[in-house]
């Protein structure tokens, strides 16, 4: 008989697993300033002004790890981008604020960068592009992800084990990603993903909750003459393999360490340690850009065709 303790657990585990809500990006902030996320919820009013990608996930859902290969792991399922992208300097942090997390859902928090410049269709920045030409360098991994404690599982998680989505719970449902000083400017999508594990000892178990918004970075206070970090440029398509170690475990059968999936994170990141991850409340509503002619960009003002046009910080001629 298992004893009581892991008893509870496991009946915690079974009614997280059949909650029919999960969660999705409510906002981000930056410098205080408010960009909107996407609800995918059926009949609920999104901003015009979102910079959140949206989705076809009405259940709050995620992907599993059968369509790791299909385009629905890139930004979610027919993640499709919106016109406005949050204006950001590189060396900022973006706050990500979910919507909520579910009881019981433990693993790593991901983000991922993708430069639209010089794709086909980025006259509009990230808004015309093709998702599946997007190519992306790993930002932030979470590290160390897993960490053994004494004590009850955290947030109904494994008893002894403290996640990153334990430490993201604790500030509110957040995430801070840094925008590497050391980026090129231009438009890029962010690409910030939670992996639930707590199925992940099934074939298929794992949930991936992949959530982008569109960016617009400006030169930092370091000069990027040089043409800025290196990027590493992966297909989404090929982060994970259904049988990789960081998505098809058993979290409660004695994990001794855990293995973060997918590429490593960039040289010239700096994620933001976990003293650091905190709640933040947003000041003000932001007021997002949209790209013009690849390199310059005006004020999101609604859907109406824009008229006057506003030389970008970043020009690249
Ligand atoms: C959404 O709105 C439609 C039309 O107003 C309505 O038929 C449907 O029941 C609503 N769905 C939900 C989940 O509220
Ligand atoms: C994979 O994605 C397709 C397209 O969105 C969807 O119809 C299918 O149910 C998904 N498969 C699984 C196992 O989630
Ligand atoms: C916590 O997150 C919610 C969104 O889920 C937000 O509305 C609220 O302002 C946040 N509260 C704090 C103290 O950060
Ligand atoms: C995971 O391990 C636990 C403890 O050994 C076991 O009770 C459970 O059945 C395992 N789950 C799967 C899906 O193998
Ligand atoms: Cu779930």
């Amino acid at each position: 008989m298992p004893p009581p303790l892991l008893t509870t657990l496991l009946s915690l585990l079974a009614l997280a697993s059949t909650a029919l809500t999960h969660s999705h990006l409510a906002h981000i902030l930056i410098n205080g300033q408010l960009y909107h996320g996407f609800d995918p919820r059926p009949n609920q009013t999104n901003a015009p002004s979102r910079v959140g990608w949206s989705s076809a996930a009405v259940d709050d859902g995620f992907v599993t790890p059968a369509n790791y290969s299909h385009p629905d792991i890139i930004c979610h399922i027919a993640g499709a981008s919106p016109p406005a992208h949050a204006p950001v300097r590189a060396g900022d942090r973006i706050h990500v604020q979910w919507n909520g997390w579910p009881v019981g859902h433990i693993g790593p928090v991901l983000s991922y960068l993708a430069p639209c410049s010089g794709l086909v269709g980025s006259e509009t920045g990230c808004t015309g592009v093709d998702k599946t030409d997007l190519r992306w360098t790993k930002v932030d991994d979470s590290s160390p992800v897993l960490e053994f404690v004494k004590g009850a599982g955290i947030n109904g998680g494994v008893p002894g084990q403290r996640w990153a989505t334990d430490v993201l719970i604790a500030a509110n449902n957040s995430w801070q990603v840094a925008i590497p000083e050391g980026l090129a400017p231009g438009p890029y999508v962010l690409r910030h993903e939670t992996i639930a594990l707590h199925y992940a000892g099934k074939k298929d178990g794992a949930q991936n909750y992949p959530l982008c918004v569109n960016l617009w970075v400006e030169g930092g206070d370091v000069d990027s003459e040089a043409g800025g970090m290196e990027m590493d440029g992966f297909e989404a398509t090929g982060f994970y393999k259904e049988d990789d170690k960081g998505v098809f475990l058993n979290v409660t059968a004695g994990l001794k360490s855990y293995v973060v999936p997918g590429p490593t994170v960039a040289v010239g990141a700096t994620p933001v340690p976990y003293a650091a991850q905190v709640a933040s409340l947003s000041r003000v509503e932001g007021t997002p850009v949209v790209v013009t002619r690849s390199t310059e960009t005006v004020p999101f003002t609604g859907g109406a065709t824009p008229t006057a046009r506003i030389r970008g910080r970043y020009d690249r001629s």
